[in-house]
């Protein structure tokens, strides 16, 4: 605990990193182990897969999503789906224990009645990357986005409104949880290459789970 209140807050402080973006230290860390045993139950019913960019790229994280909706890219574009093009079958539902993560940090910070659609989930193995990139497939951008991290460390890294603008890198462990709304919206991000590494829960991966309200 960095801040000496445990008493009042059993993770660290909200932190405004940029206006709009709020940094949750270890907001995540008490139900760690409950959220990763809910995101293997997503991965049993639709696995990650490697996606590739509109440009024919392979990416390097393997992503899936529950909820309503889903994040893919393919040769046609990025796009939220009801079906995942991998199975056929819809997105499996938002475990309960994964919404309410989400729904307690944005109104930690302000976001009262936060109701996400989509829950991506990436997982990356040391060597993965996510270049820097705008997030702007949602409907509309007055709803924040919430990111929980979890198992092996990562850097990120958070630019402007423009893809000129120079990066800040900020580190992203195991627990931590980010709220991103208002003027943070749209800045570009992205995630430095994973350094390997083992974690006690996870192994030698990075999870990351985005929550979104797309629809
Ligand atoms: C800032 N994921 O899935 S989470 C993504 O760690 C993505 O996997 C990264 O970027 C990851 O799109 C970063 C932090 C994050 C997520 C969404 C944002 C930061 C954001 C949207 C707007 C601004
Ligand atoms: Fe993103």
């Amino acid at each position: 605990m960095q801040t000496g209140n445990a008493e009042l807050f059993p993770f660290d402080e909200p932190l405004e990193i940029v206006p709009g973006a709020f940094f949750l230290g270890g907001f995540a860390r008490a139900q760690a182990a409950e959220l990763f045993a809910a995101v293997r139950e997503v991965w049993k019913c639709a696995p990650p897969r490697i996606l590739h960019t509109p440009g024919g790229h392979r990416m390097s994280v393997a992503m899936t999503n529950c909820g309503d909706l889903g994040w893919v890219s393919d040769e046609a574009g990025y796009r939220y789906t009801r079906i995942n093009p991998a199975t056929g079958k819809p997105w499996p539902d938002m475990p309960e224990t994964l919404r309410r993560i989400a729904h307690a940090a944005s109104a930690a910070v302000g976001f009262y009645d936060f109701d996400p659609d989509v829950c991506l989930l990436n997982r990356y193995e040391p060597g993965a990357r996510m270049a820097l990139h705008q997030d702007r497939n949602e409907r509309d951008f007055r709803w924040p986005i919430v990111s929980v991290s979890l198992g092996l460390p990562g850097v990120f890294q958070f630019g402007g409104l423009r893809r000129a603008e120079r990066p800040q890198r900020i580190p992203l462990a195991h627990g931590d949880v980010v709220v991103w709304g208002g003027p943070a919206r749209l800045r570009y991000h992205g995630i430095l290459t994973l350094k390997d590494g083992h974690h006690p829960l996870t192994g030698a991966i990075r999870i990351n789970l985005t929550f979104r309200h797309a629809g």
